[in-house]
C-alpha cells in the first residue's frame, strides 16, 4: 500500500513545481495609473490606459473631504476618504473614451478614461 501513495505524491510535486514558475509573471501587477483628487477636481482630468487589459486605478485623494469615484460606464462607484488613497480595479475596456466623477462634488471632479 505505500508504493502507490508515494508515487501518487510525486507527480503533484512536480505539477506544483512547473506551475509556480508560470503563474509568476501572471501574478505579476503592472503599476496602477494614478489619478490625484485635489481641490475638488482630478488630476489629471483624462488618464489614457491601454484597451482590452485589466487596469488598475489608484485615486489618491489630496482633499481633507471624502470622495465618491463612480461611473457608469466603468462599472466603478467607490468611495475614497479624505487624505487617502483607493484602488479599483477596470476593464477590459474597448477602445474609447469612459467618464467618471466624483459624487459628492460633482460640479467640478469631471474626468474621464481614454481606452486606447
Ligand atoms: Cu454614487
Amino acid at each position: 500500500m505505500r508504493r502507490p501513495l508515494v508515487s501518487l505524491a510525486l507527480p503533484a510535486f512536480a505539477l506544483l513545481a512547473l506551475a509556480l514558475p508560470l503563474a509568476t509573471p501572471a501574478l505579476a501587477e503592472d503599476a496602477p495609473v494614478t489619478i490625484v483628487i485635489k481641490d475638488h477636481r482630478f488630476e489629471p482630468a483624462e488618464v489614457k490606459v491601454p484597451a482590452n487589459k485589466r487596469v488598475t486605478l489608484l485615486v489618491d485623494n489630496q482633499d481633507v473631504t471624502s470622495e465618491e469615484f463612480e461611473s457608469a460606464e466603468l462599472k466603478v462607484e467607490k468611495i475614497v476618504g479624505g487624505r487617502k488613497q483607493m484602488k479599483v480595479a477596470i476593464g477590459p475596456l474597448k477602445p474609447g473614451r469612459y467618464p467618471f466623477f466624483g459624487e459628492f462634488h460633482e460640479a467640478t471632479a469631471q474626468g474621464a478614461v481614454l481606452a486606447e
